[in-house]
């Protein structure tokens, strides 16, 4: 098997190389996980529960080596990446319920007895991008698993480390042999032989919408149904009544954070033009005390881009751009790029193109119905923000943004036990939450003459 080399981004130099799988590669994957499903699928609900609880426990006793893995795979600042693992412990944990807990029906009928079982697919092909290479993949593949299925999962090329050692750590708990396997190669064949393959039943994919559009256009030729979770440009909208301190202080976490290579990054910056001026004063300092730095040491708040080519295309979206002021940055090598704040007007590429950098777009609007009108001026509707001390304002602004996940006087979108995924161009299907194992099923009904 050929191989590709893992670039660590905050030196630019190699890490080592990992093996560049062919379409026979994900086809002998494939057949390995047809095997293992059957046999995972007819364990004892507690039996999957317990392998699953092992598995959780593996991983979390492994959450420092994962991290320091995370931040040469991925540049990813060193306390981010321990969340990132300790999150993805928690999602094993979550679903490791579900084995236990996912119940058919029992439905009236004449004549007998009608009932109804969650049946498995069988193999789920799991795609996911470079940004969050690990919680992304816990997503998918815990729910999937937990359900009954077996998992082949392709990470990024940029950043198939610590997938990898997820596989190894899958294995070391117990679960067995082809049940959780990690296939790494290019979208182009690895990921696509997993769309077209007539045993993988079901896609999850996490990326651009660009690849996505085919990768759903592949699953409708398969008849095979797909989850997928795209770009993003989300909005922070600022009301003139919101602590505009506290408001400020959180803006660069909601967009520099994984220098804004995060799908939900809050690159629209909405003020109301009553507090526009007060703001941007306020959002400077704050901007400043951004610490861009090296990702393995402690205080870091942002690392490096993933590649030169990423920081090419994000520096583009500069060229011509109205920039207020901007952070700093490391120089030498490295793929470093200073946090900016554009002035922007609603019809310029830097406030309508997902960037997947630290670039934020701030825009004012004049009232409520303006606001909501300017957030929801996007192809996308994956996440936003509304700040502001009215209550009646927040849940009018919160029903009328056409997005998957909002959150009031707060940029998180992220938690285990609930509901994740977009709406418009940002997606199709939700992850995370309560009903998640069940997205991983298909209803069977069985109806017993008496
Ligand atoms: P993409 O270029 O779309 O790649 C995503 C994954 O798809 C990679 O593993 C890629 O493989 C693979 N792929 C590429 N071409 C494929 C094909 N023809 N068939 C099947 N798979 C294929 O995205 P990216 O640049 O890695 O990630 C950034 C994008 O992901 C952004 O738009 C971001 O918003 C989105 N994103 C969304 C979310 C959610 S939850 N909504 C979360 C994170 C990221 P290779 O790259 O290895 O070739």
């Amino acid at each position: 098997m050929s191989a590709f080399t893992v670039i660590d981004p905050s030196t630019g130099t190699p890490i080592r190389d990992v093996p560049r799988a062919g379409m026979e590669d994900v086809d002998a994957a494939v057949a390995r996980a047809v095997v293992a499903q059957r046999t995972w699928a007819a364990l004892a609900p507690v039996a999957r529960a317990d392998a699953l609880r092992s598995f959780a426990r593996r991983v979390e006793a492994a959450v420092e080596e994962l991290a320091q893995l995370e931040v040469r795979n991925s540049g990813h600042p060193i306390s981010a990446a321990r969340w990132e693992a300790g999150h993805v412990a928690q999602v094993l944990n979550y679903y490791s319920a579900d084995p236990e807990r996912l119940s058919g029906r029992q439905i009236p009928v004449a004549g007998g007895l009608d009932v109804t079982f969650h049946e498995a697919y069988g193999v789920i092909g799991v795609i996911v991008p470079w940004n969050f290479p690990m919680t992304i993949a816990a997503w998918a593949f815990a729910p999937a698993l937990a359900a009954g299925n077996a998992v082949v999962l392709k990470p990024a090329e940029l950043t198939p480390l610590t997938a990898i050692r997820l596989g190894e750590l899958a294995r070391e708990s117990g679960l067995p042999d082809g049940l959780f396997q990690v296939v790494t190669g290019s979208g182009s064949v690895v990921g696509q032989r997993l769309v077209e393959h007539p045993d993988v039943r079901k896609i999850v994919f996490t990326g651009s919408t660009e690849v996505g559009v085919d990768v759903a256009a592949g699953c409708a030729r398969a008849l095979k149904p797909v989850t997928l979770e795209l770009g993003g440009k989300s909005a922070n909208i600022v009301f003139e009544d919101a602590d505009l301190e506290k408001a400020a202080a959180a803006v660069p976490g909601s967009v520099f954070d994984n220098a804004g290579q995060d799908c939900c990054a809050r690159s629209r910056l909405l003020v109301q033009r009553s507090v526009y001026d007060r703001f941007l004063e306020l959002l400077e300092p704050a901007v400043q005390k951004w610490r861009v730095g090296h990702p393995g040491d402690e205080a870091t708040d942002m690392g490096p881009l993933i590649s030169a080519g990423h920081r090419d295309t994000v520096a583009s979206f500069l060229d011509g751009a109205n920039v207020a002021f901007r952070g700093s940055a490391p120089s030498g090598d490295g793929f470093w790029f200073a946090p900016a704040v554009v002035i922007a007007q609603p019809g310029d590429r830097v406030a309508r193109e997902e960037i997947f950098g630290p670039v934020v777009s701030v825009l004012p609007f004049e009232d409520e119905a303006d606001g909501i009108r300017l957030a929801n001026d996007t192809v996308y509707g994956l996440a936003g923000s509304v700040w502001t001390e009215n209550l009646g304002r927040a849940v009018r602004v919160t029903r009328g943004v056409d997005a998957g996940v909002l959150s009031v006087n707060s940029h998180s979108s992220v938690r285990y036990a609930t509901p994740f995924g977009g709406m418009k161009a940002s997606g199709l299907g939700r992850e995370l939450g309560p009903d998640a194992a069940e997205h991983f099923t298909q209803t069977k009904n069985v109806f017993f003459a008496t």
